[in-house]
């Protein structure tokens, strides 16, 4: 499944993203009502998440960048030159120059879903790394990805930084990761980035800062929802919320209705009463067992891992 020249997104004849109209409406229906966070990310969601990155609360970036800084010649050690890097979910991340510059890299493959934004920051890349082969590829890396011809002699190391992982549940995220080690194929490894579990109010506030950003971010969805899918969504009786449920070591981010109301979306009608919500967003965190064992369960060994100076945040490096 290279997706080679095919569209990634399937759309009616006004243009409406199919698997977002499927997604919204089944899971409106549900008793307790969630919608996947991928459709978080459109364009007003994907912007408002890089501000996010530069709120004070919210320190995965900023840790994770650290790590990346400071630990250069370790991975270099590690991990080795002449590696095809593969970056899972590329989007305009500022971390994968930190990475190259420190590991010697034979070759840098971008994998994104989102074709333009792909292209953009692989031509910024380039521009960083004159000597440095790139080649992007358009791609849901939530299945099986044929890489280009030029990287298949060459061993790959996997990067999925920034605790993406964490966005899945576990059984979702097990199959990602046999999926990436069929894709990077014998011989790889895999940096991976994997937020810890902390202070139940530390997480909080990442998730819920004091300029609400992230509430923007969480609201994004309702507005995206009445523009792509003929919504009503009365977005000012919503409240953004950040739980962390322990049990499950996740913050969970809800849109929680002040009152009772109704709306309809794309023709159907929901109700909801004052205290329910729409869960919108999990994100998982990790100690060094559960961390382990999810990598272990995916098929990948971990041979390495490091933290921020103030234990926050993980990169492990596995593998296949
Ligand atoms: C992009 C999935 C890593 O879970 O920390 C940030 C998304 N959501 N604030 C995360 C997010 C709310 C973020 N990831």
């Amino acid at each position: 499944n290279t997706n080679k020249g095919m569209a990634l997104v399937d759309r009616d004849d006004d243009g409406v993203d199919l698997a977002f109209r499927a997604d919204v409406l089944s899971g409106l229906a549900q008793d307790q009502k969630a919608i996947p966070a991928r459709w978080l990310y459109d364009d007003a969601g994907s912007q408002l998440f890089e501000d996010i990155t530069q709120i004070p609360e919210y320190y995965p970036t900023r840790a994770e960048t650290e790590i990346l800084t400071e630990r250069g010649s370790e991975f270099a050690d590690k991990i080795g030159p002449g590696r095809a890097v593969v970056e899972f979910g590329s989007g305009s991340s500022v971390k994968t120059p930190l990475l190259l510059s420190s590991i010697e890299p034979a070759a840098y493959v971008p994998l994104d879903i989102a074709g333009d934004f792909l292209r953009a920051s692989a031509e910024q890349l380039s521009a960083k790394f004159p000597g440095l082969p790139v080649y992007p590829v358009e791609a849901d890396f939530m299945r099986r990805v044929e890489l280009p011809q030029e990287v298949a002699e060459m061993p790959k190391l996997g990067f999925f930084p920034g605790s993406t992982i964490g966005n899945m549940v576990a059984r979702t995220s097990v199959d990602l990761l046999r999926t990436m080690r069929e894709t990077l194929g014998e011989g790889s490894k895999l940096l991976i980035g994997m937020d810890l579990i902390k202070d139940a109010d530390v997480l909080r506030a990442a998730y819920d800062d004091a300029a609400g950003v992230t509430a923007e971010f969480n609201l994004n969805l309702l507005r995206r929802i009445n523009r792509e899918l003929d919504g009503d969504i009365p977005l000012e009786k919503f409240a953004h919320e950040a739980r962390w449920v322990d049990d499950y070591a996740r913050i969970e981010m809800h849109l929680v209705a002040s009152g009772e109301l109704s709306f309809t979306v794309s023709g159907n009608t929901f109700e909801m009463n004052e205290g329910e919500s729409i869960h919108t967003e999990n994100s998982h965190k990790f100690d060094r067992r559960t961390s382990y064992t999810l990598l272990l369960a995916g098929g990948w060994t971990p041979v390495q891992r490091w933290l921020d100076s103030e234990d926050r945040f993980s990169l492990i490096l596995a593998d296949a």
